[in-house]
């Protein structure tokens, strides 16, 4: 039999991407059950070409579901994500509730699809949509080279922080398109008045050296996702990485530029090679002709694109990368998709072997 699929968090924005990257792969599923808050129960989305009725996201939603997706905040994973489980589903979450729980895999699956099979708690993670937008380009070249130090500088998408910072941008620009704003010293700051949204400053006609919430010694939550999910992605407990995330007016797609060394001494010619033959990843990388990675042409797109590889002047053993990927697709639903379609493989392979 196909396996039984729940969505949960169908109604909320990656919940619709996911449900567009379900209708265009391939359909491998039995049922797709989705589920929501109660207060979106009763509406009836679009997939696989068919209207299904949203339930309400309750113990008996999970009846019979095989494979449970869930794209929700920290607290409704944390509550149900177990419940999902103990029903005997297995669980791919989006949030951050057990990323780094040992218990719980990490999982990227062109850089570690091994470690989804050993999942004491019936749960897989799916990393942050930050880190998910650069590691499967640094899987590749650390499985190569590998990796001694990671720093990166993130150039992140209003839609990391929801529709909310989605509508926040459009709103802002806006109000700025056509005035001679962004000229003297919180011009666009005043213009922007109470329409910050979830941006501690206005997103507008600006970068904002701001993601997440405030940790210990001055950190964002973005800065230490980055460093703790690559590290248990990559299988490197204790690999150096520093990172500091940047908002930008960018509607989707993610980019960072990263300084990555490694081991070894690396090549342009040699990074290109990984690169170009990795699943998953774009190389645009021809400055001559203009060409590399912007966000406004990755958006999308399904695969890491990177461009600028340089070999650090000052140390033979580092690179220096600028990658883009969409933060709402590899970034988060079509990561949950690949890890799902994982599971039901592993599940297929057990019901033909009994
Ligand atoms: C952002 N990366 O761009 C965040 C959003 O841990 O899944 C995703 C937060 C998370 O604001």
């Amino acid at each position: 039999a196909r396996p039984q699929l729940a969505v949960v968090g169908a109604t909320g924005a990656v919940g619709g991407v996911l449900l567009g990257i379900l209708s265009e792969r391939a359909d491998i599923w039995g049922e797709i059950r989705l589920i929501a808050s109660p207060r979106s129960a009763g509406r009836k989305l679009t997939v696989r070409g068919a209207e299904v009725e949203v339930v309400a996201l309750s113990e008996e939603a999970f009846d019979g579901i095989d494979v449970a997706m869930f794209d929700v905040p920290d607290e409704v994973s944390a509550r149900w994500a177990p419940v999902a489980a103990a029903k005997g589903a297995v669980v791919v979450d989006n949030s951050g509730a057990f990323r780094m729980d040992p218990d719980v895999p990490l999982v990227v699956p062109e850089v570690n699809a091994h470690t989804a099979r050993v999942r004491p708690r019936g749960i897989i993670a799916n990393p942050n949509c930050t880190t998910l937008s650069m590691i499967v380009a640094l899987g590749a070249l650390h499985a190569e080279y590998g990796l001694s130090e990671l720093i990166v500088s993130s150039y992140q998408a209003v839609s990391g922080a929801g529709k909310a910072g989605v509508d926040t941008l459009r709103g802002q620009l806006s109000a700025v398109s056509g005035t001679e704003l962004g000229t003297t010293p919180g011009d666009v700051r005043r213009a922007a008045g109470d329409t910050l949204g979830p941006f501690p400053a206005p997103i507008a006609l600006n970068v904002v050296p701001w993601a997440g919430s405030l940790q210990e010694d001055g950190w964002s939550s973005e800065e230490l996702k980055i460093r703790n999910e690559s590290r248990k992605i990559l299988g490197l407990p204790d690999l150096p990485v520093t990172a500091t995330c940047v908002r930008v007016p960018v509607i989707t797609t993610h980019s960072l530029s990263v300084h990555a060394r490694f081991e070894n001494e690396v090549t342009v010619a040699g990074a290109h090679e990984i690169l170009a033959a990795a699943p998953g990843v774009v190389l645009c990388d021809d400055p001559a002709e203009d060409e590399y990675p912007t966000p406004s042409d990755v958006v999308g797109t399904d695969p890491t694109w990177v461009g600028r590889v340089r070999r650090s002047l000052d140390d033979p053993r580092a690179l220096e990368l600028f990658v883009c990927g969409d933060n709402l697709r590899k970034g988060a639903a079509l990561n949950t998709a690949q890890v799902a379609e994982l599971v039901a493989a592993e599940l297929r392979g057990r019901e033909s072997r009994r």
